[in-house]
């Protein structure tokens, strides 16, 4: 299926990212949050790496009252209502998803911005998680989204596929989905989760990270597990799911905007590669460039925006995990992975 490049995603930011409140938004999220604390009382819980707790829930684990949440995941299977266009970048935690969300959009609205001056390129002045928000955020919003039915949705999403609502499995949506050495997420994790901890609770110490992690419990983790439902229908439906993975995006991006290119219907011409379009969306959407633009300010949550720039880089694990951590997460792994033709 193709998608109309051109018109698709035309606008600098969904409208209604700007038009819906801040106060509109907490509001409805505390609507989302009282209608299924009852739910959320009967969950198997731990303790949380950024909130008190995080919360089990099929299969996976949640973090709660926050804006993407195990309350979000329940309201979500209960209320959204997918298109067939839709396209979802999905990924566990902390596997590339801001660098994943900046391409895509990039990409698919590149004949938008091709006559523009590139300084006004939303890239360049806004955070990724901006430009294309996770389905959660559909929730919150008191102005309908998308307001066109013919435009192409792109959202982004750390749901694992048995959580998925139902409505995006039933529409045959597209699904772009990235994935990263475990070791690397742990680490980017546990500097994350410090960053944004709640101040009441102390730092966590690298061994405790690492000891949650090993167990599976992280948010929208077991990370194997995550992995492995989108692998499995990856493989189902391969013209509806590209399985793509972080450490083969950094030896060669461009190679991979081209193939998400192709997967979504929309190919660069020969025309585009000779002018370098491709050369300019991986520049545009390197560390080095969305992490300037990032520098200052916060997502609508709250959240820093640079707190999703930190290294960038391929095995800090390296620097993090002693030999004794390495050989256990390198055992689940090829245990979790076995037979799947997954390697780091
Ligand atoms: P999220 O799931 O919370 O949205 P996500 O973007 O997946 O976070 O992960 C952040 C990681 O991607 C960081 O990795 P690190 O902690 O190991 O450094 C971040 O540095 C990295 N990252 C962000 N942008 C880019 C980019 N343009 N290219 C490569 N890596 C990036």
């Amino acid at each position: 299926m193709s998608i109309p490049i051109a018109s698709s995603l035309a606008s600098p930011l969904p409208s209604s990212i700007a038009k819906c409140s801040e106060e509109e938004e907490k509001a409805n999220m505390a609507i989302v949050f009282d209608q299924y604390k009852d739910r959320l009382a009967t969950l198997p819980k731990k303790k949380g790496w950024i909130s008190e707790n995080i919360y089990m829930y099929q299969g996976f684990w949640h973090h709660s009252g926050r804006r993407t949440s195990v309350e979000t995941v329940m309201a979500l299977q209960d209320t959204f209502i997918a298109r067939p266009t839709d396209i979802y970048l999905i990924t566990p935690p902390k596997s590339g998803t801001t660098w994943l969300k900046a391409l895509v959009f990039a990409l698919v609205n590149r004949n938008h911005y091709q006559n523009h001056n590139l300084s006004t390129h939303p890239l360049l002045i806004s955070n990724p998680h901006k430009c294309v928000p996770h389905i959660e955020s559909e929730l919150y919003r008191t102005t309908p989204t998308y307001v066109d039915p013919h435009s192409t949705r792109l959202f982004g999403t750390h749901i694992s596929y048995t959580s998925l609502p139902q409505s995006i499995l039933d529409n045959k949506c597209r699904f772009v989905y990235l994935f990263r050495n475990p070791k690397d997420v742990l680490v980017s994790l546990f500097h994350y989760a410090n960053k944004l901890r709640d101040q009441s609770r102390d730092q966590m110490t690298f061994e405790e990270a690492f000891d949650m992690f090993s167990k599976g419990i992280t948010p929208n983790g077991p990370y194997w597990d995550h992995v492995k439902g989108y692998h499995k229908f990856s493989l189902e439906h391969p013209k509806n799911v590209l399985f793509l993975k972080y450490e083969d995006m950094m030896i060669d991006t461009m190679k991979n905007v081209k193939r998400i290119a192709k997967f979504l219907g929309c190919p660069f011409t020969e025309e585009e590669e000779v002018k370098n379009v491709v050369q300019e969306i991986v520049r545009l959407c390197s560390f080095e460039s969305l992490s300037v633009v990032s520098k200052h300010g916060n997502l609508k949550d709250g959240i820093p925006n640079n707190v999703f720039f930190r290294e960038g880089k391929v095995g800090d694990w390296k620097n993090h995990l002693t030999d004794e951590m390495s050989r256990v997460l390198d055992e689940i792994t090829k245990d979790k992975f076995h037979g799947l033709n997954i390697s780091f």
